[in-house]
């Protein structure tokens, strides 16, 4: 078990599933790929994405923009979920948690699948989407329990489907551990362990380990590695940070002097920041926005970036989530940021700096452990969901207040705690996840209530369920719904390439300029 912290959960989350980014309403976000067509087509992709959308124009009709007659028919009220947790085949008993669980769809049919994380109180539980509603339990992939912490799950070529990534505490530093690395094997739903073979199971790859990303640090289109630790460990020299290229079939060579290995951090997210194609970092407890300059390599451009905000130092401190997030379908990440138990803040990106938002665009007392991005009410502006980081105060069950932040349009949210994705339980708030597990279009959320811990140095952990809520906003073409398009994101056309971190061109009306 690792030392007490309350941990953030978006760090693990956004590397953790970066299949199911593109399913969080991203905006516009999926498959640009670099290499030529081969002319074969792309395999079914495990991706999709949701958002709102205006269907298909009639045969012959002009290029058009968004027509507003249209858009005065978009409803804009606030989702709505009911509890699918007793129908839905997973776990219902409480467990403590770390980081949420991995979501991705591992087996290639299209469907998202589940390792749910109860830290080291259980093994590490799949469950694979049946595409009927239901979750069900397969074979524990590693045969014992341990100190799970982040996951990333991503394709490394071969089977399809999608392989992760599992960071290892370290015991508080006296023996660290090196990641588990998943691997696909066929549509059997067939898991093996491939650590030692992609080079990262060995004393160098050790530590007490925390936050894995899987990302292509080169523009090669295979997807590296990083391997973020909390401290280093016992008799561990360094770096503490580690980075290895993949120097093809999803074998791992580490890499030096990237601008990451002394990081003070211990969770990030990946996003393009400024713009320029190339994925870069946002690492934290103590913020730090890292902008990649070339292949492995990364500037700190903190200060420069944060320095126009009032107040900005402060704000680097404590954060304990953060989550990219388009305010108004500019193209660019602004950052959300949870710093509970202080107010959650909003910064705007000018593309070469940070901006803090207007007074109020988040509602004040808003202060939260965790949180996830998607348009729930398919109205086209990505709203909020965030997670409630405090357990009731007299240790009885009640109804936690996560919180949803319904976009306004104009860069500010609505707070509703009246939105049915409510755990009854006395556990504080872990983890928030939206995915639409059922494709039905409308996002859905996987919710994880529980401290990290059942006890540590005189502190008493409270474990929780985990809840799956699935949402009941109105169908299109019923009364007050809304249109949505799913996309599926394939290999590249060499093969090599992983959808994460693609970025997607649509053309609306049969032509005109890329939308
Ligand atoms: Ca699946
Ligand atoms: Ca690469
Ligand atoms: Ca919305
Ligand atoms: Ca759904």
């Amino acid at each position: 078990m690792e030392r007490y912290r309350r941990a953030t959960t978006s760090a693990r989350r956004l590397a953790a599933t970066c299949l199911a980014t593109a399913a969080v309403a991203a905006p516009l976000a999926a498959g640009q790929w670099t290499s030529p067509g081969s002319g074969a087509p792309p395999p079914p992709s495990p991706a999709n994405a949701s958002f709102s959308a205006l269907g298909a124009p009639p045969p012959g009709a002009p290029p058009m923009l968004l027509p507003t007659t249209v858009r005065a028919r978009t409803s804009t009220a606030d989702a709505t979920w009911q509890d699918w947790t007793p129908a839905s085949g997973l776990p219902r008993n409480n467990r403590v948690k770390y980081s949420g669980s991995l979501i991705a769809d591992m087996d290639g049919d299209g469907w998202y699948d589940l390792v749910l994380n109860n830290h080291d109180q259980t093994r590490l539980q799949v469950f694979w989407n049946n595409r009927r509603g239901r979750f069900v339990r397969g074979q524990d992939p590693l045969p014992y329990r341990m100190d799970a912490h982040g996951m990333a799950a991503g394709d490394l070529g071969g089977a399809a489907g999608a392989d992760w990534v599992v960071m290892q505490g370290g015991s508080n530093g006296a023996t660290p551990a090196a990641p588990r690395l998943l691997r696909t094997r066929g549509s059997a739903r067939r898991l093996v362990q491939g650590q030692r073979r992609a080079g990262v199971d060995g004393a160098a790859s050790a530590g007490r380990g925390r936050t894995p990303l899987l990302v292509d640090l080169d523009g090669d289109g295979d997807l590296d590695l990083v391997l973020l630790n909390y401290d280093l460990a016992a008799g561990d020299w360094g770096p503490r940070q580690k980075v290895y290229e993949n120097i093809g079939a999803g074998i791992f060579r580490q890499r030096a002097r990237t601008g990451l290995e002394d990081l003070t951090v211990e969770r990030a997210i990946v996003a393009d920041l400024n713009g320029d194609g190339r994925l870069d970092i946002v690492a934290f407890p103590y913020l730090r926005l890292l902008l990649s300059t070339g292949p492995f390599s990364f500037k700190d451009v903190t200060v420069r970036w944060l320095r126009s905000i009032p107040n900005w130092s402060a704000l680097r401190y404590g954060v304990i989530a953060v989550a990219e997030v388009d305010v108004d379908n500019e193209g660019v990440a602004d950052l959300y940021l949870c710093r509970h138990p202080r107010q959650d803040v909003l910064l705007r990106n000018r593309g070469f700096r940070l901006a803090a938002s207007p007074a109020g665009a988040v509602p004040a007392g808003t202060t939260s452990g965790d949180v996830t991005v998607g348009d729930f009410n398919n109205d086209g502006h990505l709203d909020l969901f965030l997670s409630h980081a405090s357990g009731t105060a007299n240790g009885r069950p009640g109804w936690r207040p996560d919180r949803l932040l319904t976009a306004t349009g104009d860069g500010r949210f609505r707070a509703s705690t009246a939105h049915g994705a409510t755990q009854w339980t006395s556990a504080p708030g872990d983890s928030v996840q939206a995915f639409d597990y059922d494709r039905d279009g409308r996002l859905d959320l996987l919710v994880g209530g529980g401290d990290e811990v059942t006890a540590w140095r005189g502190t008493t952990g409270v474990p929780g369920p985990w809840s799956l809520f699935t949402s009941t906003i109105p169908r299109p073409g019923a009364v007050g719904g809304n249109h949505w398009i799913a996309l599926s994101v394939g290999r590249s056309p060499s093969g090599k390439g992983a959808a994460g971190g693609a970025t997607l061109r649509l053309r609306a009306g049969g032509g005109g300029p890329p939308r």
